[in-house]
């Protein structure tokens, strides 16, 4: 998982309404649509009065500047009354608590997650990022069933990702640079769906033979023009992206692309879905 620098998150609470449209654009849904359908509820049955606390956390490599607040200004967008703890760590979910926060939400280097602590639900980020570009991507292409998918990155995201691309029917394929990586995803899909997964060994020719691409991958810049045609589309919640520049323009309106916004709102919707 690539660690979010500031950079590359200080522009989505100014452009969450222009990001918002152009999601509708691309898939006919809102951000909320789509985190309702990766969580299997509607928007109406996402209960909002529940109060969001976003803690800061300063274990490892510590703070990063403006996440914190730029998961309580998505959360908040979706109609969630949200703020960050003045105190960080033990004493941010104290503050959290005391201050009648239901929703506790927090990052350290490894894990994002989002907990309900009335419902004892939780959310993983790396998981529900997955589902939330599944679900978006079964938008954006009008249906994924019986559709060949290609997976690139068998990590968590991407494995989040084939499980819901199996459970919307999809006929799913997979690559990484670790083929062990891919067996073990191909594994766990079969295990929990009954689908076959079909393994990739080799990254150009399936890039070229498959236009619906979901790239879970840290590595950028590796979907070139030649693998884009009219009807390509892209679901990249790889950071950072993965089409490169002169690609870009020729997949912009197929393309779904964001550092954390689908991925919190899935989040904050699974933990927030009445039962
Ligand atoms: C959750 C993001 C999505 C992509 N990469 C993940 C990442 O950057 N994780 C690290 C988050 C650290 C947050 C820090 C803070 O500001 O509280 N502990």
């Amino acid at each position: 998982m690539t660690r979010l620098k500031t950079e590359d998150i200080c522009h989505i609470k100014a452009s969450l309404e222009k990001y918002n449209r152009d999601l509708i654009a691309k898939t006919g849904a809102t951000l909320g649509q789509i985190a309702a359908y990766a969580a299997e509820t509607r928007e109406e049955k996402v209960c909002r009065n529940f109060k969001v606390a976003v803690i800061p956390l300063t274990c490892g490599r510590g703070i990063i500047e403006g996440f914190t607040q730029t998961v309580a200004s998505i959360t908040g967008f979706l109609g969630f009354n949200s703020f960050v703890t003045k105190n960080t760590d033990a004493g941010g979910v104290a503050e959290a608590v005391e201050k009648g926060a239901e929703i506790l939400m927090m990052a350290d280097d490894d894990k994002f997650v989002a907990i309900n602590r009335v419902t004892g639900r939780v959310s993983d980020n790396g998981e529900a990022t997955g589902r939330g570009y599944a679900a978006a991507l079964d938008l954006m292409t009008g249906g994924l069933r019986n559709r060949n998918v290609l997976i690139l990155g068998a990590g968590p995201v991407g494995k989040g990702a084939a499980l819901a691309l199996a459970r919307l029917g999809a006929k799913i394929s997979v690559y990484d640079v670790e083929p062990g990586c891919s067996n073990r995803l191909a594994e766990e899909v079969r295990e929990k769906t009954g689908i076959t997964v079909r393994i990739e060994e080799k990254l150009d020719r399936a890039l070229l033979v498959n236009k619906i691409i979901y790239d879970a991958t840290p590595t950028p810049s590796f979907i070139h023009k030649k693998h884009i045609t009219p009807d390509t589309f892209i679901a990249a919640p790889g950071i950072p992206l993965g089409v490169d520049g002169e690609a870009l323009p020729e997949v912009a309106g197929r393309l779904l692309h964001d550092p954390l916004e689908i991925g919190v709102a899935t989040m904050i919707y699974d933990v927030c879905r009445q039962a």
